[in-house]
């Protein structure tokens, strides 16, 4: 026979489970009817598309970010990010279901909040999370019941429940029962014409098994593939794996890149011949560096996690030294390539082609061909450079224009460097004009060289 109190206890552990239930049945009943309203903190090339998607999928979307301009540009019904139509913004805000704001106390009526901001490191290659937990301080000025926040920025394994959590219990609120946190790596590709946020799979870890629940159920509103997996440490960690796979395969292709260079063997053939392996073999390509806010800087966030549990992740400072190695590996290419004309580095006219990190996307951050650029200027050149998609830039406090590209440029430069092979670029004319031609991509392989004049890694 159980006494008063026993009764008491499973009453109310009975009402707990029923508050819970209560609780995640009315969330799930509001996505499921599309009238939760989503929130994206941080209006980038993650969240805007991130953002777009929610409203396509018929939720009222409130885009909450710092910046002013990025704020009105989406509520003048305009988009920024490459990936992004305007024609697509436009149709959402004039149907009501995207606006913007600066003003975190949207927070109060939104009912699952998605956080896409940066992650950089600091120059010390520490993880920088302080966007990440200047955005959680203001969630936590309004968090409420009812209310899932999901991480998407890559970070650490051990973010959210460590740094993130934390903060949220402050308020007295309890995980899996008032609010639910889960993790979902961002996998924006930007420029890929293929996959976008929509059509790419998205792994999503929980807090709780709750949590993962009503984040799967947003989350498959919008995007085709859910992949859930068992911690948000799990899912953290899919994304670095992800991108030090990259990073370490870069860094060992590059390495190769340098071996065929000394034994006289033409590395863009082995990596093209090797790649004809129906199996076991994906190909990577060496170039002058590696660029982008994710592969150059992700894998540091794991190796960093890694120190703190006194263990060297050896692959990823390995590969990042030899990455950061290809600026300079190119430039002693130029050198070599001027010598043989007698010329000095000192003095002479060089023309970079393309400073973005990568083929066709207006992105420079990180590119290798700023520190190719800083690198020639240091040693004396006079470098200017072309780049249909970057009109211009400034670095360490200096601005510079992307020069017109015509025959008499090419006539008046003593070499040519193609650092970012975008597609717009005739190969074979520049080639053609080009007293010397350094190529960093391959991207003359289909070009006849009647001078040889064009110098490969
Ligand atoms: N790079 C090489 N050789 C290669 C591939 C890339 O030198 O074989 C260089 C690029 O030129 C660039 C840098 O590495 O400077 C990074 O290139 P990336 O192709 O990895 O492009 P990102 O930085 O835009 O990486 C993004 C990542 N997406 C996310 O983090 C969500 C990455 O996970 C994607 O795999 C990658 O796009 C992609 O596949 O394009």
């Amino acid at each position: 026979m159980k006494n008063t109190s026993q009764v008491l206890k499973t009453c109310e552990v009975s009402c707990l489970y029923w508050y819970i239930d209560t609780i995640m049945e009315q969330l799930k009943r509001k996505i499921q009817e599309k009238a939760a309203i989503v929130g994206v903190i941080g209006l980038g090339y993650v969240g805007l598309p991130l953002a777009v998607e929610f409203a396509n999928a018929g939720f009222r979307v409130v885009g909450i970010d710092i910046d002013q301009r990025k704020v009105d540009a989406v509520n003048a019904k305009t988009s920024y990010i490459q990936d992004v139509a305007t024609k697509e913004v436009a149709k959402l805000v004039e149907a009501g279901r995207l606006r913007a704001t600066s003003d975190f106390s949207a927070l109060k009526e939104i009912d699952a909040v998605s956080i896409c901001v940066p992650t950089p490191l600091r120059k010390t290659k520490d993880p920088d999370i302080s966007y990440i937990m200047a955005a959680v301080e203001e969630i936590v000025k309004y968090l409420h019941p009812l209310q899932l926040i999901v991480l998407e920025s890559t970070t650490y394994p051990g973010t959210t429940d460590e740094a993130i959590l934390p903060e949220l219990l402050k308020t007295g609120l309890q995980v899996g029962k008032d609010f639910l946190l889960a993790f979902s790596p961002e996998r924006v590709d930007p420029g890929n014409a293929r996959f976008h946020t929509k059509n790419t799979p998205k792994v999503l870890g929980g807090v709780t098994p709750g949590c993962l629940e009503v984040a799967k159920l947003l989350y498959e509103q919008a995007i085709g593939t859910i992949i859930p997996v068992s911690s948000t440490k799990s899912a953290e960690m899919v994304k670095l794996l992800e991108n030090t796979f990259r990073s370490v395969n870069i860094g060992l292709v590059n390495e190769i890149a340098v071996m065929c260079d000394k034994l006289g063997v033409n590395v863009w053939e082995v990596i093209e011949a090797a790649a004809t392996k129906p199996f076991g073999f994906m190909p990577f390509y060496p170039g002058p560096g590696l660029g982008g806010h994710c592969i150059p800087i992700d894998p540091y966030y794991l190796a960093w996690k890694m120190k703190t549990l006194n263990y060297n992740a050896r692959f990823i400072e390995l590969a990042g030294e030899i990455n950061a190695s290809m600026p300079e590996y190119v430039v002693n290419k130029v050198v070599d390539a001027l010598n043989n004309i007698e010329k000095s580095v000192k003095g002479s006219r060089i023309l970079l082609l393309g400073i973005a990190y990568k083929r066709d996307i207006n992105d420079v951050r990180e590119s290798p061909a700023l520190d190719v650029f800083r690198i020639l200027e240091k040693k004396g050149a006079h470098v200017c450079y072309n780049d249909p998609y970057i009109p211009n830039f400034a670095e360490d406090g200096a601005h510079f224009n992307s020069c017109q590209l015509s025959e008499d440029l090419l006539t008046a430069v003593d070499c040519v460097v193609l650092v970012t092979d975008h597609s717009c670029y005739d190969y074979q004319w520049l080639v053609d004009r080009s007293k010397i031609f350094v190529d960093t991509r391959n991207a003359t392989k289909k070009v006849t060289d009647t001078k040889n004049i064009i110098v490969r890694l």
